[in-house]
């Protein structure tokens, strides 16, 4: 990969929070254009920028790269996190999918009306401790592996942990029955790339907050 890749996306998670878990635990050094302005979103319209006049883009390779998923899965394979067969590679899509749904309800928490709030955030414990979790925890007690997919990193752990720590931002309890997912959980975070992006000062984004929201909504219709 030539170059360093850079990020454009507003200075919070959304979806682009998890390309820069991937990067990150790939060791691959990526630089930020945070759009604070309506304006610079403005700017990558008129200039071409983005294929469908919508961010998050990543420029890497010389390509401007749109779409989450396109993103995700050209960096997986650039980096070697994508399995090792087309039957590794559908389970590390089916479990990374699984991720991204329950990651997207969590994500959209604070930007639910508030009188919907604690209904929405009910569902979310609901769903984590009767579906989600539960099935993640029984793949690896399935294999008795370390990592999801054929004993290896792949992007799927990455996305798993990512989503372990936005579930134990919610509530912490909600890891308790879930012991393997523990255990995955402190592994991935031990790595020497994943470790320095969890250490203070790093490029990894704190929950969503009014200001971070309203920086958001500049440039995202919702
Ligand atoms: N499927 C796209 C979704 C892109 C998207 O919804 N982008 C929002 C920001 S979160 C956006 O640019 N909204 C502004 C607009 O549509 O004008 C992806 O995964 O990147």
């Amino acid at each position: 990969m030539a170059g360093k890749p850079t990020l454009h996306y507003f200075n919070g998670r959304g979806r682009m929070e998890s390309i820069r878990w991937l990067l990150a635990a790939a060791g691959v050094e990526f630089e930020e254009k945070l759009i604070e302005t309506p304006e610079y979103v403005d700017k990558l319209k008129n200039d071409g920028s983005l294929m469908f006049q919508q961010v998050r883009m990543v420029e890497v390779d010389g390509m401007k790269l749109v779409q989450s998923r396109a993103i995700l899965n050209y960096l997986a394979t650039n980096y070697d996190l994508y399995g090792k067969s087309m039957k590794e590679r559908v389970l590390v899509d089916m479990y990374s999918e699984g991720v991204a749904d329950l990651g997207e309800m969590i994500m959209l928490l604070p930007m639910c009306p508030l009188d919907q709030n604690d209904a929405k955030m009910a569902q979310i414990k609901e769903r984590t401790t009767n579906c989600y979790l539960p099935a993640f925890e029984k793949v690896l007690k399935g294999h008795g592996q370390d990592y999801l997919v054929g004993n290896k990193l792949s992007r799927a752990d990455i996305q798993l942990v990512e989503l372990l720590y936005y579930v134990e931002e919610l509530d912490p309890s909600l890891l308790a029955n879930f012991p393997l997912l523990k255990a995955l959980k402190t592994r991935v975070s031990s790595l020497p790339a994943v470790k320095k992006f969890l250490q203070p000062g790093s490029q990894r984004k704190p929950p969503m907050d009014e200001k971070r929201l309203q920086d958001a909504r500049k440039v995202c219709k919702f």
